[in-house]
């Protein structure tokens, strides 16, 4: 497969071997390799059932993997890092998204991308919009700055309410 860049999407709320979340997501770029960029990792409050914040962060790795192939490392490296299955959005010491490809859109029984709730997520638009602005979603055809700036104000009018 030819060289191809990906968006991945950190997130952790739980302390590992590694130690505090922070900690395991760079341990976790390291064990990803091919990083070419990486965002700031923000603290952000969990959206869902997690009661503890998460430190987020995104990243974009150039990889010759096809989809599914990076898919299966990402998951192997979660569990290396000790995340347990279980609960659904419970806490985890690592979650490891991918949520845009060079490559366009990708969609088997495993696996899609774009990440079917990226543009909702500002945990993810946030430190996305640090490294690749301009990056387009193949989807809606927005930019990665257009879709950080109306989920912003989405959630700004949801505060407000
Ligand atoms: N991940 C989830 C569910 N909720 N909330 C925040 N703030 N950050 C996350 O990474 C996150 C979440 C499921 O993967
Ligand atoms: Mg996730
Ligand atoms: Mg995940």
């Amino acid at each position: 497969m030819a060289r191809t860049s990906y968006v991945v999407a950190l997130g952790s709320n739980r302390r590992g071997r590694h130690g505090s979340p922070r900690a395991e997501i760079a341990a976790a770029l390291a064990a990803i390799g091919g990083v070419t960029a990486v965002s700031p990792i923000v603290t952000t409050p969990p959206l869902g059932p997690s009661l503890r914040r998460f430190a987020n962060a995104a990243a974009i790795i150039e990889s010759d993997e096809a989809p599914p192939a990076l898919l299966c490392r990402l998951k192997a490296i979660e569990q290396a890092f000790g995340r347990r299955r279980g609960r659904r959005w419970g806490a985890r010491v690592i979650d490891l998204d991918i949520i845009l490809w060079s490559g366009g859109a990708w969609a088997d029984a495993r696996l899609t991308v774009p990440h079917r709730a990226f543009r909702a997520r500002g945990f993810v638009l946030g430190p996305l919009l640090a490294i690749a602005p301009g990056w387009r979603d193949p989807l809606t055809g927005r930019t990665v700055r257009q879709l950080a700036h109306r989920q912003r104000a989405v959630d700004r009018r949801a505060r407000d309410a």
